[in-house]
């Protein structure tokens, strides 16, 4: 067993999960093959790692962050908790549902500070290209030390492509934005509503990015927001200065015209109109090509590329469960790996993918997404020792966090929910969420109630 190499290739809540399920098989004196992580950027963390800055990183590098200052969980932490380290062991007491990025982020990294998983996880390190060669059945690896300037190669038995796939932006282009005088950025470029206080906004997209930064902007003082939509509205009740229209057609100056024959000027534009699904490092018949989705077409399990069955890949889904549903994902990529769990041959395994695409296909609403992916989870943890938790209450909380913010979208994040890990019933955050400025964890963390902070409304 000590002869396998297994190569991981980024550092975030995937990666982690996978370094953390090797970890803990060799907790229980088992042998575990030899492991190597490489992450580009100079921590772990993934998103969760916020960084200043836009564009390049600081060695040239296309810069992997689209997190934002002031972002507070999109959904309750009770269903992104690991069941194997809660929230309520992590910070020793019960805090809200809705946390920022920084208390997930601390959160994240207690789990793997545990261990001696930095040791395996080469920093500042960018897997560059990947071959396979059939004769040793190996993969080679190219990185770039972006810290050195030096490329080296590594070979490897099993691939793990951990690299997320909220990243790389879609940018697609409206009439007459190369003229628009204001500010035009997409989401992954946002860095927080700071710069857009008095501003009024448009922004283009109707999922979760628009959402949020959208509330964000009207919570920090924005003048007005209008979200365009392409498909569907995301359909809140949004609060006066905040609205939605058809999509944009074209730009005249700083006046965009909408589909419904309406007009209105702005001065900036935030395109929230998704990611793709990039790996400049795989070659053409490695790579995973797949829209947004559920079920991403050539994975096994979610996980396992039909292309190459010692090419695996996390965290690809469109996401309503998170972090839990990595490990889970991360459990079964180690059992196989581990020889523990048999693949079947390569049409049997196409007829599973398809089967999964086709009911995801006839899912529609929220609720159907939610009940989908959880379905897949459970179907994943029938293989592992991942400690089992209750998924459907699970589903039932992410339903009601749907309704919840069909009921308020300012005050959704105010709502408390019960871990289904420890029982550990969240405790209010003492300042709402509407009038809570400062999203440090030190504030966060804190008892003190500022009075009524100023904010905007
Ligand atoms: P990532 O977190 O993206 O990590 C991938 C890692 O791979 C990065 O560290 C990157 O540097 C590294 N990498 C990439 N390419 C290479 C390469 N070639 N070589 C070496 N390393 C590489 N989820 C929630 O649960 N709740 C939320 O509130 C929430 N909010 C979000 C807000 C935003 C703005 C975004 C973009 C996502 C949000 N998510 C949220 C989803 C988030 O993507 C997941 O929580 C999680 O970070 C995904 O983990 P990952 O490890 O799969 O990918
Ligand atoms: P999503 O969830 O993939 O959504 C992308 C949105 O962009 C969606 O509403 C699309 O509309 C829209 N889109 C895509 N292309 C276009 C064009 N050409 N014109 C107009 N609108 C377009 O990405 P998000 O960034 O919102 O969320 C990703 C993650 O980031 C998520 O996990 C969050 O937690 C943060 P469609 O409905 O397809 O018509």
């Amino acid at each position: 067993m000590s002869a396998l190499k297994v190569g991981i290739i980024g550092a975030g809540p995937s990666g982690l999960a996978m370094l953390r399920a090797f970890e803990s098989e060799q907790k229980k004196g088992n042998p575990v093959p030899e492991i190597k992580c490489y992450e580009k950027q100079d921590n772990w963390g993934g998103m969760w790692n916020y960084t200043w800055r836009t564009g390049v990183g600081q060695y040239g590098e296309p810069l992997h962050g689209s997190m934002y200052k002031y972002l507070w969980s999109n959904g309750p932490k009770e269903c992104l908790e690991f069941a194997d380290y809660t929230f309520s062991e992590h910070f020793d007491q019960a805090i809200s549902s809705y946390p920022p990025r920084e208390v997930l982020f601390d959160y994240i990294e207690g789990r793997i500070k545990q261990s001696n998983a930095r040791e395996y996880i080469q920093f500042n390190t960018v897997a560059r290209w990947v071959d396979y060669l059939p004769e040793s059945k190996q993969f080679r690896v190219v990185f770039d030390n972006l810290k050195k300037n030096e490329t080296f190669e590594e070979l490897f038995d099993y691939l793990v492509v951990a690299t997320g796939h909220f990243s790389t932006p879609n940018m697609p282009y409206f009439e007459g934005i190369d003229s628009f005088p204001g500010a035009v950025m997409h989401a992954h470029d946002f860095r927080g509503a700071d710069q857009f206080k008095d501003q009024k906004l448009l922004l283009i997209g109707s999922s979760y990015s628009a959402e949020d930064i959208g509330v964000q902007c009207y919570k920090h003082g924005s003048a007005g927001v209008t979200i365009s939509y392409r498909s569907n509205p995301i359909g809140m009740k949004w609060p006066e200065g905040m609205e939605e229209k058809p999509l944009v057609t074209h730009f005249e100056g700083n006046e965009a015209f909408f589909k419904d024959g309406t007009s209105e000027s702005y001065d900036a534009v935030i395109l929230c109109t998704g990611y793709q699904h990039k790996f400049p490092f795989l070659p053409d018949n490695l790579r995973l090509k797949t829209k947004n989705c559920l079920y991403p077409d050539g994975l096994y399990k979610g996980v396992v590329s039909q292309a190459n069955e010692q090419l695996l890949f996390l965290g690809m889904q469109d996401q309503y469960y998170t972090f839990n549903m990595f490990d889970t994902q991360a459990w079964f990529v180690r059992d196989y790996i581990l020889d523990r769990i048999q693949l079947p041959d390569h049409a049997e395994r196409a007829q599973d993918i398809a089967h999964w695409m086709a009911t995801e296909a006839a899912t529609t609403t929220g609720d159907e997404h939610i009940d989908f992916q959880t379905s897949y989870i459970r179907d994943l943890m029938r293989y592992t020792d991942y400690p089992p938790f209750n998924l459907d209450q699970v589903a039932t909380m992410f339903k009601s966090w749907l309704k919840d913010k069909e009921d308020n979208i300012l005050s959704y994040r105010d709502k408390v929910y019960t871990s289904v890990m420890d029982n550990t019933k969240a405790e209010k955050h003492h300042t709402s969420w509407m009038k809570e400025l400062d999203d440090s964890l030190e504030r966060y963390l804190g008892e003190e109630t500022l009075a009524d902070a100023q904010a905007p409304h």
